[in-house]
């Protein structure tokens, strides 16, 4: 009897306050309204549920200010955002100065026309900037003019590709690579995939093949942020092929929005590491978690 006063008091007093407890029907009206705002942001919807889901239950049972409910939605989902994208990853150049024996290989994946030989290309251009040495290995043997292309990105930055036939074994490309690197004391083995997606078995049967004799250090997930849920899909499916270390999302210069970054570090939990921003060599940004969060959630 004393506990139902108790509360009916302290309800009068909040009222007097102007403050609402976040309740259950609160939260789900105010959350619909931040559910689509992430939806429009190109956040994948079932991510977006999810993230509502978070929010309600860390809000559910809060009391606050009754014209700060919008404010105090707006901030736990700014910091809940903020925490799942900056995971914690050192730069790439550290993690190529930390590896004792030279060289570090990385292996690029992701399907056809996603910015895969593009990225490799800006990656090098940065890491030379830096003084680091590279070779390519043209292991896109599938497509044609694949190593053409890469070849083109080398004779403009000065880099030695190793290649072999077309149609030739990928992983052999890479063998042959990194012993040419190992032999001349280069730093930095770039490796270039196919990405065709008729063939997705055989495509992800190949990735394994290339990182079983590889051992890439870092694989690198290009995928093209106009894509939103498609390249969320693609990233699991290569993630379970070949452990991806890090993400890489093109055309960002083409998305201001920034949804697919959300959905694909929610769906596997690896850090987005640099966003595509054109076509120019130098059009190469380090991520910025807060960058996409001020854009997301402003
Ligand atoms: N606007 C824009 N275009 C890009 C970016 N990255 C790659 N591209 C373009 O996307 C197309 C496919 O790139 P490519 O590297 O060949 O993809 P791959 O098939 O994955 O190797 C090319 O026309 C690139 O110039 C980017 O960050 N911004
Ligand atoms: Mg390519």
């Amino acid at each position: 009897m004393f506990r139902g006063l108790r509360d009916r008091v302290e309800r009068l007093a909040e009222r007097l306050r102007g403050e609402v407890e976040l309740d259950e029907r609160r939260l789900s009206e105010i959350l619909q309204e931040f559910e689509l705002s992430l939806l429009e942001s190109d956040v994948a919807l079932s991510v977006a549920e999810e993230i509502c889901q978070k929010l309600k239950e860390t809000l559910t049972g809060r009391r606050v200010a009754r014209r700060e409910v919008e404010q105090v939605v707006r901030e736990t989902l700014r910091s809940y955002l903020l925490e799942l994208m900056s995971m914690p990853s050192e730069s790439l150049e550290e993690k190529i100065r930390k590896k004792k024996e030279k060289p570090f290989v990385v292996m690029f994946v992701g399907v056809n026309g996603s910015g895969k030989t593009t990225t490799l290309a800006k990656i090098a251009h940065r890491l030379m900037n830096e003084g680091f040495s590279c070779v390519f290995a043209a292991s896109d043997t599938y497509r044609a003019g694949a190593a053409e292309q890469l070849e083109r990105h080398a004779e403009r930055l000065g880099v030695r590709v190793v290649r072999h036939e077309r149609l030739s074994d990928p992983a052999a490309v890479a063998y042959d690579a990194i012993a040419h690197a190992r032999s001349r004391g280069k730093d930095v083995v770039l490796i270039d995939t196919a990405g065709r997606m008729e063939t997705n078995v055989n495509l992800l049967e190949e990735m394994k093949k290339i990182a079983r004799v590889a051992k890439p250090d870092l694989v690198l997930f290009v995928g093209d942020a106009l894509t939103g849920n498609a390249a969320v899909e693609q990233a699991e499916r290569f993630n379970r092929a070949v452990e991806i270390d890090g993400v890489v999302l093109t055309k960002a210069d083409a998305d201001a929005k920034g949804g697919t970054a959300i959905s694909i570090v929610h769906a596997i939990r690896k850090p987005v590491l640099f966003l595509g921003t054109g076509q120019k060599y130098g059009d190469l940004e380090v991520f910025s978690p807060e960058k996409l969060v001020e854009a997301v959630v402003g």
